[in-house]
């Protein structure tokens, strides 16, 4: 940008910036003033600076910006009267100025504005209309139009009558393509951008062949539509008619990949369409597809329950008319429009990092096809969109394309957004957008072409938005006539795309009717075939209910433990910085405390733990991505994995430093976001199954701002596409009388969402298990994602600490016995996580000898046999209670209540807060006064049960509190 470029101190600045702006230019400029603007060799610049300060008035130097605030002033200013007077280059020099500056004012309004006059909808139900650009709003009458000015920079420059400049403008910016780029604040691109389209005036330039097969693509599109229509009649495919445009947009790019360097292209898209991009776009079988309407259909891939077709993924390598290929995936997605989004970035960016593409990023390309509704109204658009520019989330730019059909559902524009476009967030982060009339494949197909020449050249987002309409209901069982008849009246009449084609090429001869017959005939013809194939593969289905998905190695032990002499040199390297760094000095002393405690000095705590995890994964070459709200720090200032320097805020990253051939270690503060965030680390972890990659939510509580990632992909993709996924969440969890917010991360949601193995829920206690537990989680070869209830206060609890010695043997506990009582007792407290301390020390106090407290730090899956093993030492009558800290309603009591009751076949005392709404109480007190009597509860009963005379298999009732429930104040 113009203002960030240095200017040399002895110099007009204006001068400067004119020499930069227009290198070529000679020495001799003269001054900005007035008088420079009859210059001729100037008037592309006097025009460009024009420009930029209109985009932007900071961005040129203030000597030219008091000259445009008076040159735009003079521009509304009427000259002054001269009977019969025309305005012409020729004019003397008041008159002369003015109608140039209106020129220049022109073109920019043009290239502003010129969308709002453009053809963009198919059906011309929009208002094209704009007095802004009137001839009259720049002070021209018709009488003008044969006038020459200098055209600036329009198409190279020159003289040109207004008549040419207008018909110019006109046809580069009102015709099938409206543009949107004069509100990005780079002047290289918009420049760029300006350049590119005024070169061909926007019109597309194909060659016959090229022409052909964009209305081979229509065609195919339509045949497949019409086909599924006939043949599956009234079934739900979410037809693509009306914005078949797409599948040749989609062909186009990939033509186009081989030339721009691109290997891979990863798209996400939602159900409009989507069976016709698999079919003509990632090249499905026809025959696949149709098995899969079959009402008999079992997939065969999915192991569990599977899903619906117009949900399901794909994956290949197309070979273009060049004969080079492209690999091409489509992710799976659920119901949730955009969801999909931040998962496809993530795939991206961990393709790119199997690529070796990770400085350009020029090899992966993401493309993200969008609903008009959607993109406008879900929330993870805007936060995906803001990923784009961030170091750990950039994938080198994304091409949006939406398939806009002017309604979502039943609703029309005016009922879902707030602005003129569906495209209108793209503006905000400064990105190109192009609008194109579905109608014209052609100007569609052009345009993409550019995106992605846009894409590899600046490594920016980019916007293609394809005007289109939708030719049925929302899906194909249901009446557009009961809420849109007048629109519906239009598109039934509507022709196909295909003929509107087909008549363009015909009438230039780009293509005949009898090959039109061949390419139409072809594809039926395939289409026919592969549906007799796919009755044939039909027959041979016999559906029957799925056996649960089982992991049993899930519950095989792990051995994680690093030697005490590994672990003393780990502890060095994460607490050595280069000498000539400066830091506070705190920092330095928890540097020092962790490499006494990784030496066996001192006992370890949680981040010198998880900081010793991490390294020793590392020097195994183990790479590893930790994620998260100011997670280089740690929310609770406990992490510290980067270190600053006072004077510079230079950046030391240990971990990044352990050894030369060590995996890498990328550890980023994320946007505040939730969604898209987790959905980005999720899609990463799916390919790079070999990395720990870690979400880390500032509070768990703020997870559910993810839900929707964490129910439809995290916790199901592997039943319904087969996906797998390593991803681990970090949630801090906790009741520290902190209020109703901070305090859980909702353990039960989490724990609601486990069945068939499908990952990993834990809630350690100490140091050293969660040590474990993370090393478990990369080394071992079953891929499952982890949640973990990680601690807030335990941080800092000297309870909560671990001799370094726990480290050196064994691996991760999924129950840990009574460190104590470890046989005999006629009460055995079950606990997870952090009220196990509380437990403990209220029996240390009270000196109650005849109770153990045995923790499960790993909730799910459930180690039965472990739990028994640790239980067969107590007292076999011995009464069982399960404590927790969470309301009854929330934690992991509701999950395990009815199964611990099973599995030892009597019933189980519950002694915890009562159910409750709100997660916690707002006071600190009451707070304590819970606490205190949660845990006298769990020792409270006051003989344990008999046993019952043999065990039942069958589940028992759940018994209501033996004690008086707890009552919580009323709030006022
Ligand atoms: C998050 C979410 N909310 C609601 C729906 C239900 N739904 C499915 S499609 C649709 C309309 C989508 O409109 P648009 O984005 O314009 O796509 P189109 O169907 O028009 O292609 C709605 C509301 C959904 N799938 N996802
Ligand atoms: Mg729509």
């Amino acid at each position: 940008m113009v203002r960030d470029l240095n200017s040399s101190p002895d110099k007009d600045p204006a001068l400067d910036t004119l020499e930069r702006l227009n290198p070529n230019r000679t020495s001799s400029a003269p001054s900005p003033a007035l008088g420079r603007l009859g210059h001729p060799g100037n008037a592309a610049f006097l025009e460009e600076l024009y420009e930029s300060w209109k985009t932007n008035p900071s961005s040129v130097d203030p000597t030219w910006r008091a000259f445009f605030e008076g040159f735009e002033l003079g521009c509304q200013l009427r000259p002054p009267a001269r009977s019969g007077s025309t305005p012409s280059s020729q004019s003397p020099e008041f008159g002369n100025v003015l109608p140039q500056a209106r020129i220049y004012n022109l073109l920019f309004a043009y290239r502003a504005l010129g969308h709002t006059l453009a053809h963009l909808d198919p059906l011309g139900l929009t208002p094209e209309e704009n007095s802004d650009l009137a001839l009259s709003t720049f002070r021209f009458t018709d009488s003008d139009l044969d006038s020459v000015f200098d055209s600036g920079t329009l198409g190279g420059g020159g003289p040109r009558t207004l008549r040419d400049i207008l018909s110019f403008l006109k046809q580069t910016y009102c015709d099938h393509i409206g543009v949107e780029f004069m509100h990005i604040m780079n002047f290289t691109i918009r420049r760029w951008l300006r350049d590119r389209m005024e070169r061909s005036r926007n019109q597309p330039s194909f060659s016959s062949e090229q022409q052909r097969r964009i209305l081979e693509k229509v065609i195919a599109a339509e045949s497949l539509e019409r086909f599924l229509h006939t043949r599956y009649v009234g079934q739900k495919r979410f037809s693509l008619e009306g914005g078949e445009t797409l599948i040749a947009v989609l062909d186009t790019l990939l033509e186009a990949c081989p030339n721009a360097g691109v290997e891979e292209v990863a798209i996400g898209m939602a159900h409009r369409g989507r069976l016709n991009v698999l079919v003509n776009t990632l090249g499905k079988s026809r025959r696949k597809l149709f098995t899969e309407f079959h009402e008999n259909y079992v997939p065969e891939t999915v192991l569990g329950d599977g899903d619906v077709k117009y949900h399901l993924g794909y994956e290949n390598d197309i070979t273009t008319s060049s004969g080079k290929k492209v690999r091409v995936s489509l992710a799976p997605n659920p119901s949730h429009l955009e969801a999909v989004n931040p998962v496809v970035e993530g795939r991206a960016r961990a393709r790119q990092r199997l690529r070796d593409d990770t400085v350009k990023r020029e090899k992966v390309v993401p493309v993200l096809i969008h609903g008009d509704g959607a993109f406008i109204g879900q929330g993870v658009v805007a936060e995906t969109l803001n990923l784009s520019r961030l170091e750990g989330y950039r994938t080198g730019g994304t091409i949006h394309i939406v398939v806009n059909n002017q309604i979502a559902f039943t609703t029309l524009a005016p009922d879902s957004r707030s602005t003129r476009y569906c495209t209108a967030l793209g503006k905000s982060l400064g990105l190109p957008i192009f609008h194109v009339n579905g109608d014209d494949p052609l100007a569609a197909a052009y345009i993409i072409q550019i995106a992605l020449e846009f894409r590899q050249k600046f490594h920016e987002d980019i916007i293609l938005d394809i005007v289109c309409y939708r030719r049925h209901g929302h899906n194909e069982g249901d009446e557009p006539n009961f809420t849109q008849p007048t629109l519906y009246s239009e598109i039934d009449s509507h022709p196909l795309i295909s003929r509107l084609l087909a008549r363009q090429l015909l009438d230039s001869g780009a293509i005949t009717e009898e090959e039109i017959q061949k390419i139409r005939s072809k594809i039926d013809t395939v289409s026919e075939e592969a549906l007799k194939e796919s009755r044939e593969a039909v027959a041979k289905f016999h559906p029957s209910i799925h056996p649960p998905l089982r992991c049993p190695d899930l519950l095989r032990d792990v051995p994680t433990a690093v030697p005490a002499k590994k672990l003393a040199e780990l502890g060095v390297s994460i607490s050595t910085i280069p000498d000539d760094f400066q830091i506070n000095t705190k920092i330095r002393k928890m540097l020092d405390s962790r490499k006494a405690m990784a030496a066996g000095q001192t006992p370890l705590d949680w981040a010198c733990a998880e900081h010793l995890a991490f390294a020793s994964l590392l020097i195994e070459k183990v790479p590893i991505r930790l994620s998260g709200q100011d997670s280089r720090r740690g929310t609770f200032s406990q992490r510290h994995s980067a270190i600053y320097d006072l004077r510079t805020r230079a950046r030391y990253i240990p971990l990044k430093n352990l050894s030369k051939n060590q995996g890498s270690f990328c550890v980023y503060n994320s946007p505040l976001s939730e969604a898209a965030v987790l959905g980005f680390d999720y899609g990463y972890s799916l390919d790079c199954p070999e990395m720990l990659v870690l979400w880390e939510a500032q509070f768990g509580d703020f997870a559910n701002g993810a839900q929707i990632q964490i129910d439809q992909y995290i916790s199901s993709s592997e039943s319904k596409w087969g996906t797998t996924s390593r991803l681990t969440l970090l949630l801090p969890h906790g009741y520290h009388g902190q209020g109703p917010e901070h305090s859980s991360a909702r353990l039960e949601r989490f724990l609601q969402l486990c069945a068939e193995d499908n990952m990993v829920v834990a809630y350690p206690t100490t140091p050293a298990n969660y040590f474990h537990l993370l090393r478990r989680q990369a080394l071992r070869k079953i891929i499952k994602p982890l949640v973990v209830m990680t601690p807030k206060g335990l941080l800092r609890d000297a309870r909560a600490t671990s001799p370094v010695t726990d480290l050196t043997r064994g691996g991760f506990e999924e129950i840990l016995p009574d460190p104590e009582i470890n046989r005999g007792a006629r009460r055995i407290i079950l606990c997870s996580g952090k009220v196990f301390y509380d437990l403990r020390d209220y029996r240390e106090k009270n000196k109650i000898t005849d109770t153990a407290i045995v923790r499960l730090e790993q909730i799910y899956p459930l180690h039965e046999k472990k739990l028994s093993a640790v239980l067969s030492t107590h007292s076999s009558d011995a009464e069982i209670v399960w404590c927790q800290e969470e309301s009854e309603n929330m934690g992991a009591w509701s999950h395990l209540a009815l199964r611990l009751q099973n599995f030892f076949g009597r019933k189980i005392r519950y002694a915890g807060r009562d159910a409750s709404s709100s997660p916690a109480t707002g006071s600190l007190a009451i707070h304590l006064l819970e606490q205190n009597q949660l845990v006298q509860e769990a020792f409270g009963a006051p003989v344990a049960p008999k046993p019952p005379e043999k065990k039942s298999s069958k589940p028992l009732s759940i018994e209501r509190k033996v004690s008086k429930p707890l009552k919580r104040k009323k709030k006022k």
